[in-house]
């Protein structure tokens, strides 16, 4: 047993004095005809929870677990505490990058045997548990053969060595039963256009993804695809920035079919946006798949992965989330780590505790704000010139600028309509604060 302290975490309620319980997450609670387990879909992240180690730029590791370390054994004993965390924390999925869960041996070959080795040992664990993996993804920037970027690398080696490395963990994926596959752009952008071939690695970029849907087809994994935006860190510009820059990417590479978007909250703030902001746009183009549910710090110009604590933010994205009609196969992953100073591992708990409550929190009050129409009421009547009369011409394609030109030339406009934003959080606020 890696963590003898801790039982197996229950909802106890609002009520409840128990840091190791759920005051809102009560997974067989049905709002809106799902019960909050099949609304929520959590994953753990291995590599916060069980690969880090607490280390920065600035000190070492604090948190060295019983586990910690590159060895195989040790490896080993990973699957093992992750299993009996997702048990006591009652979290039903889990994501990894291949290097997380193995280490690298000297050549390609041997780390393929290393992930062998453990791919089948968490193959035993998922059965006997009947947990799931969410999403596997490929690790194309921790070592430094990916310093220049993996398939945007300028080397073909490096394109080469990172095709076979996802050839690899979609094999992978398939073994384990991955319900989607994730990918993010680790070191693929540039730091200099002075050295760079913008367009040769934006065409490589595209060329990966073709040959990985053409091999997905091929051994028959049927995931959903997933690409992770990011605007900078590791590189200064990556590329695939925010939601809206990955959709003209596809869109111009023949993409856009088998792809949607894995949506960080942190990465949708680094990119001058908000999180829902990110969730809205990938949904209005049926492009919503998955969330990486943390929170970032407006103070700070970096992905800090903390675990979600702000209400607001879950409950606008949990709006976002129900609107999609939910997440299919995707789900909530706690991309999220503990601070360096929370270094115990029932700390590993209480971040995913708080994390937990908080999207549930957030669910409450989104279906509570849905099943009231209240903004939705509100959007309805702002645009309802837009259902009849000269609108309905435009909606419909039958207006011409000289058509319009007719019609309003004489015609005052109204300049004095609210947007009532003020009373509109208000209403957030109350909602909030007050649905049970
Ligand atoms: C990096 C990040 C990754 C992806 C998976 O910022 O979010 O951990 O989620 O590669
Ligand atoms: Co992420």
């Amino acid at each position: 047993m890696y963590f003898p302290e801790v039982d197996r975490i229950r909802y106890e309620g609002r009520g409840s004095d128990n840091p190791l319980s759920y005051k809102e997450y009560n997974p067989d609670q049905v709002i809106l005809g799902k019960t909050m387990r099949e609304h929520l879909r959590f994953a753990v992240s291995y590599w916060h929870t069980f690969t880090l180690s607490g280390a920065d730029p600035f000190g070492m590791p604090t948190m060295i677990r019983p586990w910690t370390g590159s060895d195989l054994d040790l490896a080993k004993q990973r699957v093992e505490a992750c299993f009996e965390f997702l048990e006591k924390t009652d979290v039903d999925y889990f994501c990894f990058h291949d290097r997380d869960i193995a280490p690298e041996g000297d050549t390609l070959r041997e780390t393929n045997r290393n992930l062998d080795v453990i791919v089948h040992r968490i193959q035993d664990n998922m059965k006997s548990s009947g947990k799931k993996l969410l999403w596997n993804t490929q690790n194309l920037f921790s070592h430094p053969r990916f310093v220049h970027g993996a398939a945007t690398s300028p080397y073909a080696d490096v394109f080469a060595y990172s095709s076979a490395q996802v050839k690899k963990s979609l094999e992978i994926g398939v073994e384990l039963g991955a319900q989607n596959y994730v990918f993010w752009g680790g070191r693929e952008g540039y730091e200099t256009l002075l050295n760079t071939d913008l367009e040769l690695e934006l065409n490589n970029m595209a060329r990966l993804l073709h040959m990985a849907c053409d091999y997905a087809n091929e051994i028959g994994f049927k995931a959903q695809f997933l690409i992770e935006p990011k605007p900078k860190e590791p590189t200064k510009h990556q590329y695939d920035f925010d939601v809206a820059s990955a959709i003209a990417f596809f869109a111009n590479h023949g993409l856009l079919d088998r792809f949607k978007m894995n949506i960080e909250a942190n990465h949708a703030i680094l990119a001058g946006h908000t999180f829902e902001h990110e969730l809205r746009l990938a949904r209005i183009h049926g492009m919503l798949g998955s969330v990486d549910a943390n929170q970032g710090d407006h103070l700070l110009g970096w992905d800090t992965d903390e675990f979600p604590s702000d209400m607001y933010s879950t409950t606008l994205a949990m709006m976002e989330i129900l609107k999609n009609d939910g997440l299919h196969t995707g789900g909530l992953n706690f991309d999220a780590k503990v601070r360096r100073g929370s270094m115990t591992p029932i700390d590993l708990f209480y971040g995913h505790i708080l994390g937990i409550d908080s999207f549930a929190r957030g669910l409450k009050v989104a279906a509570k704000l849905i099943e009231d129409k209240v903004f939705d009421k509100e959007i309805e009547k702002r645009y309802a010139s837009y259902q009849a009369g000269i609108g309905k011409e435009i909606v419909e394609g039958k207006a011409t600028l000289s058509s319009l030109e007719t019609y309003i030339l004489d015609k005052p406009v109204e300049t004095k309509i609210s947007g009532g934003q003020e009373r509109l959080l208000a209403k957030l606020n109350q909602y909030i604060l007050s649905v049970d």
